[in-house]
């Protein structure tokens, strides 16, 4: 049988502490929720999943580099790394793979400092503001595009 697609799914800093506090802003669930929900569409969709958060720029930019030729596509969601990271938008700018970006909040109803994204220039799609159901919408936007077998 062919080898599923394999996505990596980041989170960035402080992700971790989903469910934890502000949930008017990202909503109840846990980090451990969001897995949850990600594993389950991509066996609905027959997608490999690989899902991992950290606190670290450097760790997620060695995360991105290791997906070369590796991983078929690569949702982001940076946290606070979107608004500062030049370092991620190289890695990701040099993996050559699709990456979708996603936020569970809508950056754009927040702070001025959170409208702009490194992560955007690298990103064929951004999905921003619902919550957990962003990842689900990227997992399958992701689908369509390597159906598709689109460029990066
Ligand atoms: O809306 C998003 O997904 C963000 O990427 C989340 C980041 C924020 O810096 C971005 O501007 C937008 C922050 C994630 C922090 O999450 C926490 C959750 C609960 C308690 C504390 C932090």
């Amino acid at each position: 049988m062919a080898q599923r697609p394999s996505i990596l799914i980041l989170n960035g800093p402080n992700l971790n502490m989903l469910g934890t506090r502000e949930p008017h802003i990202y909503g109840a669930e846990t980090l451990a929720d969001v897995q949850a929900l990600c594993l389950a569409e991509g066996e609905r969709l027959g997608l490999e999943i690989d899902f991992r958060q950290s606190n670290h720029e450097g760790e997620l930019v060695t995360w991105i580099q290791q997906a070369r030729g590796v991983r078929s596509a690569i949702l982001l969601n940076a946290g606070a790394y979107t608004h500062t990271s030049v370092a991620i938008l190289d890695a990701l700018t040099a993996v050559d793979l699709p990456v979708i970006e996603v936020h569970l909040s809508n950056i754009f109803r927040r702070e001025p400092f959170r409208h702009h994204s490194y992560v955007s220039m690298a990103a064929r799609g951004v999905i921003c503001g619902l919550g957990s159901h962003g990842y689900v919408l990227a997992l399958q936007a992701a689908d369509r595009l390597l159906r598709a077998g689109t460029r990066p």
